[in-house]
């Protein structure tokens, strides 16, 4: 008979932080990781991981909120469904639980962990195979000071670990950010790519202010500087400036991203499969993005190693994308829950070998880390 899915746990881990993540809307010390374990009758187990940013600051759901969700409402739900039709149990989600998408990407991930396993393909073969397997990968500095930010980002340098670094502004009045951005620039020259991440702090005036400044001082690439509902200001931004705009809260799935781009939105998507509820959610919204010529980003929620590696299993697929990935969030963190992390290096990282997605719990580091 074939397998059908027996048992599905969900464990909240907290990793520290290496320095406070200084973000808009919250500074970060700490990042709480749901991870999902679903075990399946033939005795595969697939992982999963559902994460977001600062408890509620980022967006709806909180790590206790997924947790909840997932053992009220969506386990139930896929218990007894058979494991390997992927469609079908994303099909059952949908059709019975509304919003709920980093719920949703951590169930998704780890069924298509356990499918992996059993046929021995990795995740991306699963999804019609791997296009790269050395993603490029930026670093975030954020941690609050002009001149602690401008070390870390000299020190990546050298390791060749990062060429290119993204700032978290907004949390400060524009002006004081903007100096902040330009010193930054001027420090790094033509050694490396700096775009900012001002997480929808500004209203549209200021926006028009900063990206100005912004846009003189070099940099080359303006995310969600605008609240996510504002589709008319980010589109009129991007009609203005030269420098484009990168959409990330604005776009969580292809019907985000449809109606964007038919509205005239030009520049690149932040993709992540916490906002599209999964790898197959994400890679639909890629697709509308490719079609209407709008560049892609590979970001992130900050995940840990699980989530970052099921990321990399989706963006292998596609085409080399226009701006890299932001696959940092393990290199984050003081430590990890897997026998081996990732392997950084060449500015970039590898996509993990196979099958599934290619990783493995360390189960003392899990029993540490875990929320009791
Ligand atoms: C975001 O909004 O892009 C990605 C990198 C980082 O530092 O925060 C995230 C979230
Ligand atoms: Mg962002």
């Amino acid at each position: 008979m074939s397998s059908v899915i027996e048992k599905i746990e969900t464990l909240l881990v907290d990793l520290p932080t290496i320095r406070p993540h200084k973000l808009s809307m919250t500074t970060m010390a700490c990042q709480t990781m749901v991870i999902v374990r679903m075990r399946h009758s033939d005795g595969i187990e697939g992982l999963g991981e559902g994460t977001t940013i600062g408890g509620l600051a980022y967006g709806p759901e909180s790590p206790e909120s997924i947790k909840r969700n997932i053992d009220t409402y969506l386990a139930p739900l896929l218990i007894g469904q058979p494991s390997g039709n992927l469609n079908a149990l994303r099909a059952r989600l949908n059709r019975h639980v509304r919003g709920n998408a980093i719920a949703k990407s951590a169930l998704e991930t780890a069924a298509l962990d356990a499918q992996g396993k059993r046929l021995g393909l990795s995740v991306a073969e699963l999804l019609g195979g791997a296009r790269q397997d050395h993603l490029p990968v930026l670093w975030t500095l954020a941690s609050g000071d002009t001149r602690k930010d401008i070390d870390e980002a000299f020190q990546r340098l050298d390791e060749r670990r990062h060429c290119d670094f993204k700032l978290k502004i907004g949390a400060n009045p524009v002006d004081r950010d903007v100096e902040h951005v330009a010193a930054i620039k001027a420090a790094l020259g033509d050694r490396a790519g700096v775009r900012v991440d001002v997480n929808q702090a500004w209203g549209e005036a200021s926006a028009v202010r900063g990206i100005q400044a912004l846009q003189e001082a070099g940099i080359e690439l303006i995310e969600q500087p605008i609240p996510a509902r504002e589709h008319a200001g980010l589109i009129r931004l991007a009609r203005r400036f030269r420098v484009p705009m990168l959409a990330d809260e604005a776009v969580a799935d292809a019907r985000d991203g449809l109606d964007l781009a038919a509205r005239g939105f030009s520049g690149a998507f932040a993709l992540k499969i916490a906002k599209s509820g999964g790898l197959q959610g994400v890679l639909e919204l890629a697709h509308v993005a490719q079609a209407a010529g709008i560049g892609l980003y590979g970001g992130t929620l900050l995940e840990g190693s699980i989530g970052t590696a099921a990321s990399l299993h989706a963006w292998a697929t596609l085409d080399e994308m226009t701006w890299g990935t932001e696959m940092f969030g393990p290199l984050l963190l003081k430590d990890d829950i897997v026998t081996q992390p990732l392997n950084y290096h060449a500015f970039g990282v590898d996509l993990p070998a196979g099958p599934g997605l290619g990783i493995s719990l360390d189960e003392d580091k899990l029993a540490h880390y875990s929320r009791k």
